[in-house]
């Protein structure tokens, strides 16, 4: 069934890219055309689709049980590709500054070569493409305004978190002394929370009819979801196994993230923070956000002897226990199935 689901998912990706290498509003050479289709292909459905995949999981959640129509499957798949999209929009772009070297196990679009700084434009171009999508197969609905609304919204509030990502990480203003809790917690409630677990549910909602200014309640227990995503991502740019995690072209290569060379506003590093004596948080001051490898591999030895992996595990399954406690108070069974199966996707995830 799920198989079943993710093959229905791709040949929607195979419509609405043949709609896109069609589209009448430009004339396409066979060379603009070409470009515009390994770009997609190489950019847009090789992740794990999960948040695409989602917004026809929670729509079916939320008809409880009753048949999608034809219609309903494939818009519902539409929705889904257009987070799809989105997020490609956004990797593309934040690669290149992060200067990263390769995503899902391949090099960053802008390392291929003749791309470079074409990926610049191809981002604006991924952007674009959504409101194409929505245009086509949604300005008959009565909630096209919304569902406008909704993508400019998250997209907005995604840029405002990579900008407080990106000020917070300025060269020659590393000062590990402004990293806390609560900023890190605003600048993954901004760049990821919104878009990767909100905007899911938030499509399937509009789509069965609901308004959005009804479902603050589910919006908060998402955004703290998210949040608790966010953490993971920063655990496993640090420890997870390079080869699941594709980040990583070659076993050989020890590299995995580059969150402690490029500085970032990690929750390992703020946990650190919290936990180091005089003595270590020297050492983390000497050795954080440098591009060579015995600094990253000083700072990496400091977050084991301060036992990281477990602060980590702790905070995984205390997250868990609070996140459950609000679903299963939720008034409607039907949305209680749709968060849960949310949090049991990412729950101990490994990539
Ligand atoms: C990725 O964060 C950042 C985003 C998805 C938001 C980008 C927003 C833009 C407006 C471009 P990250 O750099 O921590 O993720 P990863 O570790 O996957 O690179
Ligand atoms: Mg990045
Ligand atoms: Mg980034
Ligand atoms: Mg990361």
């Amino acid at each position: 069934m799920a198989e079943d689901l993710k093959s229905t998912f791709l040949n929607v990706y195979s419509t609405l890219k043949s709609e896109l290498l069609h589209d009448p509003s430009f004339e396409f050479t066979d060379e603009s055309r070409l470009w515009v289709e390994r770009m997609l292909d190489y950019n847009v459905p090789g992740g794990k689709l999960n948040r695409g995949l989602s917004v026809v999981d929670s729509f079916k959640l939320l008809k409880e049980g009753k048949d999608l129509t034809e219609e309903e499957i494939f818009l519902s798949c539409a929705l889904g590709w257009c987070i799809e999209w989105l997020q490609a929009y956004f990797l593309v772009l934040d690669d290149i500054m992060d200067n990263s070297v390769t995503r899902r196990g391949q090099p960053c679009w802008f390392r291929v070569p003749q791309v470079g700084m074409v990926a610049i434009n191809d981002g604006i171009l991924l952007r674009n493409h959504i409101h194409r999508i929505l245009k086509k197969h949604f300005r008959g609905k009565p909630f096209y305004v919304d569902l406008v609304d909704l993508f400019n919204e998250v997209e907005f509030q995604t840029a405002c978190g990579q900008m407080i990502d990106l000020i917070t990480t300025f060269e020659g203003e590393k000062d590990l002394a402004k990293y806390s809790l609560p900023i890190h917690r605003r600048i993954v409630q901004y760049k990821t929370a919104y878009y990767s677990f909100y905007l899911p549910v938030a499509c399937a909602l509009l789509m069965a009819g609901e308004n959005l200014e009804n479902h603050v309640d589910v919006k908060n227990v998402l955004v703290d979801m998210g949040i608790y995503f966010q953490v993971q991502d920063d655990y496993l740019d640090c420890f997870a196994d390079p080869e699941t995690l594709g980040k990583v072209l070659t076993p050989a290569n020890a590299l995995i993230g580059t969150d402690i060379e490029d500085f970032k506003c990690s929750w390992l590093v703020v946990k650190a923070l919290e936990r180091c004596s005089k003595e270590q948080t020297e050492i983390l001051y000497e050795n954080y956000g440098k591009p060579d490898p015995s600094n990253v591999a000083k700072v990496k030895e400091l977050y084991k002897e301060l036992d990281l992996e477990g602060v980590f595990k702790e905070y995984e399954s205390k997250s868990y226990e609070k996140l459950i406690g609000v679903i299963e108070a939720h008034q409607s069974k039907a949305i209680q199935a749709v968060l849960k199966s949310f949090l049991a996707k990412i729950y101990k995830r490994q990539k």
